[in-house]
């Protein structure tokens, strides 16, 4: 499998033995690989980077990250990144309990629920987000710095584009593309527990946090009943609360959302 592992001979990575992994609270990728590792009921070490300080573009971060994002993995002593792969990475190196089923046709469209997370995520989800919330995760005057560090460009693009905020069509553009998704699941989940079958697999693994973030922020999942049900299901497992609830902030979701508005109407007010 091609997978972004880095070859490193950075001896405080190199030197770490078993599972350690670099993550954000509400980051919604840290949060489909924390569900995975808990499924799967493996024993990890936690290392939050904080995004809000940047610390994910300080460079012992960027010696396992090189694009400074989270959630990275090492694996003695090996940094595996971006979390579609680290999820294949876990279910290949720990394959029981399996998350993906042994139905070749269903494995197959479990994987393609991942790869449809990954492919959504800066042009759905975080546009969605950061949109809605008025969002931008970098100074002006940091830009520079980070146009110089960064090695994947889209993600400068992206970042000098949130500074001047995301246009209502673009919001938009980005709900439908997100409703869309949600029309589909919908459609599986109406005689399924779980989006392949009645067994939970890495394509909820994949969607849930989505569902955690954009409910979160006021996404309408109104329309969305199957949904619902299936986050509600999800929400008693052992896991959510080790992986998701246990590392959300502690406080009602109108209260994250109003907060998210009065900070899109600052940014409005007084650009960064
Ligand atoms: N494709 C990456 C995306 C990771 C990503 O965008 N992580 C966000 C948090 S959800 C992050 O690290 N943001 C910090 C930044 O952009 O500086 C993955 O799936 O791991």
């Amino acid at each position: 499998m091609n997978m972004p592992i880095l070859e490193t001979e950075d001896s405080t990575i190199t030197s770490l033995k078993g599972i350690h992994l670099y993550h954000a609270g509400m980051s919604n990728c840290s949060m489909r690989v924390r569900l995975a590792l808990e499924e799967k009921g493996l024993t990890w070490i936690s290392h939050e980077v904080d995004l809000g300080h940047q610390e994910n573009l300080e460079p012992w971060y960027l010696a396992i990250h090189p694009k400074g994002l989270v959630p990275a993995l090492v694996h003695d002593g090996v940094p595996v990144t971006e979390s579609n792969d680290i999820l294949h990475y876990l279910e290949e190196t720990f394959p029981n309990p399996a998350l993906l089923s042994s139905n070749p046709a269903l494995a197959t469209e479990e994987n393609e629920w991942v790869d449809l997370a990954a492919s959504l995520h800066m042009k759905a989800i975080k546009t969605w987000v950061y949109g809605s919330t008025g969002g931008a995760s970098k100074k002006r005057s940091d830009m520079m710095h980070y146009a110089e560090i960064q090695p994947d460009k889209s993600l400068v693009a992206f970042h000098t584009h949130s500074l001047d905020g995301f246009s209502a069509e673009e919001i938009e553009t980005a709900r439908k593309m997100l409703a869309d998704v949600f029309d589909r699941m919908e459609a599986r989940l109406k005689d399924n527990d779980y989006l392949t079958g009645d067994a939970q697999s890495l394509a909820d693994i994949a969607w849930l946090p989505q569902y955690v973030l954009l409910n979160m922020l006021g996404f309408d999942f109104r329309p969305y009943p199957g949904i619902l049900a299936w986050a509600k299901r999800q929400e008693q497992r052992p896991s959510y609360h080790r992986a998701v609830a246990d590392w959300m902030p502690k406080v009602p979701n109108w209260v994250v959302r109003t907060g998210a508005k009065l900070m899109r109407f600052y940014r409005k007010l007084k650009p960064a």
